[in-house]
């Protein structure tokens, strides 16, 4: 059982009403369970795979889930640039092995799933590209058609081709992201087409997952959970599913929730750094890592909540720090990320050069989606393949030029 709550004046909202924010007031909503007549065994859960669906009794989907086997991404340990860093438990959960690249497919998992729940046959989002094609890619599988707004010539091309490939109505807007959000939301609610935009409530119930199957993997609750930060969806969805497993008394901490923004695109990092009450949004966002270039993030409300009463922090990073680091990700340990991504491991790079960093703690960086996502920014960064004649020798020469 459970309804829909506000987090600002605490107006509930039945489960089966269609509303994106409190009607009342005007504020984000969020999905309120009685946690104290949910029964979870968690050796049933182990008994499941890992995967956002381990976790239904924790979730709001009662009928059949529209699921492409999202989630039970690996949790890899950093060895080589946490000897760098000196940080000996560092951590990447590698959300972009999910269906579609990217950790969008936990929210739409369940976002999708409940678009059918309440009787919804059209689907839409606005997007900076990931969410667009996490919707694309489970509305083919629902068999109902989506519609994205993106940002005109601000989405990585990889990200284009799925929303493209996968059959939605792709709608590019001269304006960014904040401005597509606005319009997405107004169609939606004009003509009855469902939002799955990071402000809808049962998103952040699938994205949530992220930090359940952390705490298997590591058979316990890290230090420090670190993201990358747009929308600021994501850490506060963490941050409430943690917070879940605490009041049923399966965990008893909670990490420091942490979250890197780019410099260009940094209205989070301010508000905290400036013991802001609410955020004040940036107009023109900019940075190389398109998936974060959000200057308006909707869920702002929750993630300075999530930050503030874990002792976590934020932080931005340049464009150069987050190429850098991608770069050191796919060549020190294997793993291939889009910008975005990297920025929570250049985060975490940049706290510990400031010494904010204890050296012992357990630190899960998230790393949000997949490099081919961006193919054109890793192009840019690398030198092209050197072409010969197809000739012996000729290729010796070039092997030891
Ligand atoms: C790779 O696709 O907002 O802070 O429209 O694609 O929850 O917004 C993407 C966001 C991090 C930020 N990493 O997550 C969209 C969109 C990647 C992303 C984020 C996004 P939130």
């Amino acid at each position: 059982m459970y309804r829909l709550a506000c987090v600002h004046c605490a107006a509930t909202y039945p489960a089966d009403q269609i509303v994106y924010t409190c009607s009342r007031c005007g504020h984000l909503l969020a999905v309120q369970y009685e946690l104290d007549t949910i029964a979870i065994d968690r050796s049933r859960w182990h008994r499941r795979p890992l995967s956002v669906w381990r976790y239904r009794e924790l979730l709001p989907v009662k009928r059949e889930p529209v699921t492409l086997q999202e989630g039970g991404t690996p949790l890899y340990h950093l060895k080589r640039l946490g000897e760098e860093l000196g940080l000996p438990h560092l951590y990447a959960k590698h959300e972009g092995m999910n269906p579609s690249g990217s950790f969008k497919d936990r929210g739409m998992t369940v976002g999708v799933s409940m678009a059918l729940e309440l009787g919804m046959s059209q689907v839409a989002c606005a997007s900076t590209g990931n969410t667009s094609a996490s919707l694309s890619q489970y509305a083919a599988k629902a068999g109902i058609p989506a519609i994205v707004l993106l940002p005109a010539g601000k989405v990585a091309l990889g990200k284009i081709a799925q929303a493209l490939m996968h059959g939605a109505k792709v709608i590019s807007i001269r304006g960014n992201f904040d401005r597509a959000l606005e319009m997405v939301h107004e169609l939606c609610i004009s003509h009855g087409i469902y939002l799955l935009n990071s402000v809808n409530p049962f998103r952040l119930e699938g994205q949530k997952t992220i930090g359940y199957e952390v705490v298997d993997q590591l058979e316990g609750v890290p230090d420090r959970f670190v993201l990358p930060v747009g929308n600021a969806g994501n850490i506060s969805a963490v941050h409430k599913g943690l917070n879940e497993l605490r009041t049923l008394g399966l965990i008893d901490t909670l990490p420091m929730m942490t979250g890197v923004q780019a410099s260009g695109s940094a209205p989070i990092v301010r508000a905290v750094h400036e013991e802001l009450p609410e955020v004040i949004p940036e107009k023109n966002p900019e940075t190389v890592a398109t998936a974060i270039r959000i200057g308006a993030p909707v869920n702002a409300e929750k993630a300075l909540v999530a930050i503030r009463a874990t002792g976590g922090t934020a932080t931005s990073v340049s464009d150069d720090e987050i190429l850098r680091m991608q770069r050191d990700l796919a060549r020190m340990e294997g793993i291939g990320v889009e910008p975005a991504s990297a920025a929570s491991v250049a985060g975490i790079r940049r706290l510990v050069e400031e010494g904010q960093i204890d050296r012992d703690e357990r630190i899960v960086c998230v790393v949000t989606g997949h490099l081919l996502k961006d193919p054109e920014t890793v192009i840019a960064q690398c030198a092209p393949p050197c072409e010969i004649d197809a000739d012996i020798s000729l290729l010796l020469s070039a092997l030891s030029s």
